[in-house]
């Protein structure tokens, strides 16, 4: 008995050391490495949205509150950590096929792979043969300013036929609007499509959008919007209500954009103009900015994204085989980089990048880049040693 005191006692230290630490940093851990905070400027009524949304989101399900049958996980929080990027185990699966020919896999329960199910139900399997890739979560800061940019932003920085022959064509994905949505003013239509702007492959209008179809493919939650039941294919009663998924949308507009830091370095600074030199900035736009928001916070704001929200054809190294809507199945969304050095924090201290997560460093997925972005990768490959390594610096500094 005697033996155990001292670990006791140095177990009660460790606990005290822990405490102290905490209460000497005023305000918990540095802003600008953490995710998952509001943006400046909310009112105070704005703000309780924000606090009734982040609790939503990390509401876990169970079967006696409406989970599955077949679900992925349990929680938003559970994919998308701190608001930051996933890890390989929290990879969501899709397969089958759906362009003009149309998804053969939708009768076995395609697009979506539901690989759990609470008891007495039976979870999903892959049907053989079917090409499927893995979606690793993104992150989820900033999307607030993305979901106010005005289509006509998104239009101007479109090239699909690459007119000015730069090698680069980026173009949206045009997806069938549920009813239950309401349009942003200045919604393009085209052929009763409109511009899809999130997920990987832009299969979403809106955070709405977006919310409404996770709740119930991810968690098998119907609410409201997203009625139907992703086992019995039945319309089912709402296991959410719809305020509870619009706290949910508010929390995810009003989650701010990751800050730079270092942006003074010199080092960093080289890296930037690299990053432009060799045409990364192409598809990374160095900024954007916001129409009328009816979120203050959020209207007519210049923002720092480096993203175009255009789908481009990154080559057969990353075709999975999978598509959605008009995007084929080699293309995919430029993603945002805002936050890329913080990205390690949610995914255990490593990296994992691109859509699947494939790529285990900053360089290595620059060198997954093909398609449209050979010419860029291969203007990598030519760079100094030092060009390099600053250029990776600026992207850590994201
Ligand atoms: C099983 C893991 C998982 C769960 C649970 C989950 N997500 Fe996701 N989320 C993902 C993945 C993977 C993507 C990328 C999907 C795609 O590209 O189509 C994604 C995409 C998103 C996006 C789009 C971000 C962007 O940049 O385009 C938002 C917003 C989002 N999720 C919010 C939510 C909310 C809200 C919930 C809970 C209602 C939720 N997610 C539950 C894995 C998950
Ligand atoms: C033609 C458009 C285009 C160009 C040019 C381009 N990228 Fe990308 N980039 C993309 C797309 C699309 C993806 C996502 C591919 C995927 O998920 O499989 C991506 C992914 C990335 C990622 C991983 C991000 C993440 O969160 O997983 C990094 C880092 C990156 N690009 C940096 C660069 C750098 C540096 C350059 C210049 C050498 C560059 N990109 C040039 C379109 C482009
Ligand atoms: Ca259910
Ligand atoms: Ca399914
Ligand atoms: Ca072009």
């Amino acid at each position: 008995m005697k033996k155990y005191f001292p670990y006791v006692g140095l177990i009660a230290s460790i606990i005290f050391l822990l405490i102290s630490c905490d209460s000497l940093i005023p305000g918990g851990p540095n802003p600008d490495e953490t995710l998952d905070g509001p943006i400046d400027g909310l009112s105070s009524e704005e703000q309780l949205q924000f606090n009734r949304g982040d609790a939503a989101f990390a509401e876990v399900f169970t079967a006696s509150n409406g989970l599955g049958p077949v679900f992925v996980a349990t929680s938003c929080a559970s994919c998308h950590a701190g608001d930051g990027k996933g890890h390989p185990f929290t990879t969501l699966t899709r397969f089958g096929q759906f362009d003009s020919t149309g998804n053969q896999y939708l009768p076995q329960g395609g697009p979506q792979l539901q690989h759990r199910a609470i008891p007495g139900y039976n979870p999903e399997s892959l049907p053989a043969g079917a090409p499927f890739a893995k979606i690793l979560p993104p992150a989820n800061t900033g999307l607030g300013f993305l979901d106010a940019v005005s289509d006509a932003y998104i239009m101007s920085n479109a090239d699909p036929n690459d007119a000015n022959g730069d090698g680069i064509s980026g173009r949206s994905n045009w997806v069938s609007v549920p009813g239950y949505l309401s349009l942003r003013p200045g919604t393009l239509i085209v052929n009763s499509k409109c511009i899809g702007r999130f997920g990987k492959k832009g299969a979403a209008y809106d955070l709405l959008h977006q919310t409404a179809n996770a709740y119930n493919q991810d968690m098998g939650i119907s609410s409201e919007y997203e009625a139907i039941d992703t086992y019995s294919h039945q319309a089912v009663t709402p296991e959410v209500s719809s305020e509870t998924v619009n706290d949910v949308v508010f929390y995810l507009k009003t989650l701010k954009a990751p800050i730079q830091r270092n942006q003074n370095d010199p080092d960093v600074i080289a890296g930037k103009n690299i990053f432009s030199m060799i045409g990364c900035d192409k598809c990374h736009l160095l900024q954007m900015q916001t129409d009328y928001s009816p979120i203050a916070a959020l209207s007519y704001k210049t923002f720092y994204p480096y993203t175009d929200m255009l789908l481009h054809d990154m080559g057969p190294g990353l075709d999975d085989g999978y598509t959605e809507g008009f995007a084929l199945t080699s293309e995919w969304k430029t993603p945002p980089l805002w936050g890329l050095g913080l990205s390690k924090i949610s995914q255990g201290g490593q990296y994992y990048l691109m859509h699947d997560g494939r790529a285990l460093g900053i360089e290595a997925a620059i060198l997954l880049h093909g398609g449209e972005s050979q010419s860029s990768k291969n203007a990598y490959d030519l760079l100094s040693g030092t060009d390099q390594t600053n250029l990776i610096k600026f992207l850590e500094s994201l």
